[in-house]
């Protein structure tokens, strides 16, 4: 039986403000062509299909085209809900679901309840835990004094065990969506730390033939048979440097055979330039870089205007700008620098700072105003109540 791992698909998520709904209709596309050409049986969803609890229509249908462009390249599907999602509203449907081979698992008291997958060695129990917040789940799990992912998990995990032993099947996989003690963030997951416990020692599924897991966006193994997908595509700047990759899962009659990596195509590169605003815009060997989406350092000795607009001019994927002054000194600190200076000098050189030098009206008008509030301030209050008169 051949099964693929991938997770945390967050369809509807937007970067940096922008859609990428057209992006993760392409590498679901992606997915569903290597189930083909790798005639894989199941695909294992591990949590986070969707980015939100309420995903918007055109999201909903991005993800249902690539439920069924996995079907028809031939494979079921075992999805269960992680953190970001609705349990309620991704498993709506769910018995329906299931006759047509999209098996969602959102349901606590059911992880114990597997999908029966058969190949010619027999069957294997294909369990699907969703997210447990510890919070809400652990009186549902019968273990109110748990506080922790650790504790919580291991509830659901002796139930599972419970259950391979009471069914007597040998070969077993488990999704799952927790932070596994070992694995790295890459910094677009949201937190599940509750009192600064969310990992979970990979020890807690031992036993198990396969572990898919979810929440982590980038790939890794924690051990041969227990390991994280990451995401099909990158969520920030920070995993420009990540191949995106499902791991290809072969379970022979004795349990877990092999597991492959395959990289998933590249929909759209992410850079970080740094440079002048007009040396961007020039330099020709940033021509590969025209259909990448952008996060740009502009290091300009005066804050360009409309940077962003004039960057999509060559970028039309730049997404994010910021400015560095850079002959600008972070390490000191606001009260030091404006210490000792006059009224007009500091004004100017904050407008100075965030926008350019103030012309010599500006700084006339900058004059005018100081002066005005120097005269007002030293008038009598002469419209202001007594102090008396604030009772009545
Ligand atoms: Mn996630």
């Amino acid at each position: 039986m051949r099964l693929l791992h991938t997770s945390d698909w967050h369809i509807g998520r937007t970067f940096h403000g922008v859609d990428l709904l057209a992006d993760q209709a392409r590498s679901l596309t992606a997915v569903a062509e290597l189930v083909a050409a790798e005639s894989v049986d199941v695909v294992l969803l591990a949590g986070d299909v969707y980015d939100r609890a309420i995903p918007s229509a055109d999201a909903i249908a991005v993800c249902n085209r690539g439920f069924e462009a996995i079907r028809e390249a031939g494979a079921r599907i075992v999805a269960t809900s992680g953190n970001h999602d609705s349990p309620a509203r991704l498993g709506a449907g769910a018995g329906f679901a299931a006759a047509g081979g999209l098996h969602l698992c959102t349901t606590v008291a059911a992880c114990d309840r597997p999908i029966l997958l058969e190949d010619e060695h027999g069957t294997v129990a294909c369990y699907g835990i969703p997210y447990l917040e510890p919070e809400i789940t652990r009186a549902e799990l019968d273990v109110p004094q748990a506080r922790s992912h650790a504790e919580v998990l291991a509830a659901a995990m002796a139930r599972i065990r419970a259950d391979l032993v009471a069914r007597g099947t040998p070969r077993s996989v488990v999704l799952a969506h927790a932070f596994v003690t070992g694995g790295e963030a890459t910094g677009s997951e949201r937190s599940i730390a509750v009192g600064g416990v969310e990992t979970v020692p990979a020890a807690a599924f031992a036993g198990i033939d396969y572990v898919a897991l979810g929440h982590l966006h980038s790939p890794q193994t924690l051990t041969e048979s227990v390991r994280y997908s990451g995401s099909p595509l990158p969520y920030s700047f920070g995993e420009r440097s990540h191949r995106k990759a499902v791991w290809l899962v072969d379970l022979d009659a004795s349990g877990l055979r092999e597991v492959r990596g395959r990289e998933l195509p590249v929909v759209r590169g992410l850079r970080a330039l740094s440079g002048t605003l007009d040396g961007l815009l020039e330099d020709p060997a940033l021509d590969a870089a025209v259909d990448d989406y952008i996060s740009a350092t502009l290091t300009d000795h005066t804050r360009p205007v409309e940077p962003l607009r004039r960057l999509r001019e060559r970028f039309p994927h730049a997404v994010h700008v910021e400015w560095v002054r850079p002959e600008g000194n972070p390490e000191l600190r606001y009260r030091e620098r404006v210490h000792g200076r006059r009224d007009i000098e500091i004004a100017t050189s904050f407008v100075g700072d965030v926008r350019d030098e103030p012309s010599a009206g500006e700084v006339r008008l900058l004059e005018r105003a100081l002066a005005a509030a120097v005269t007002e301030r030293d008038a009598p209050a002469a419209a202001a109540p007594e102090p008396g008169e604030l009772s009545a």
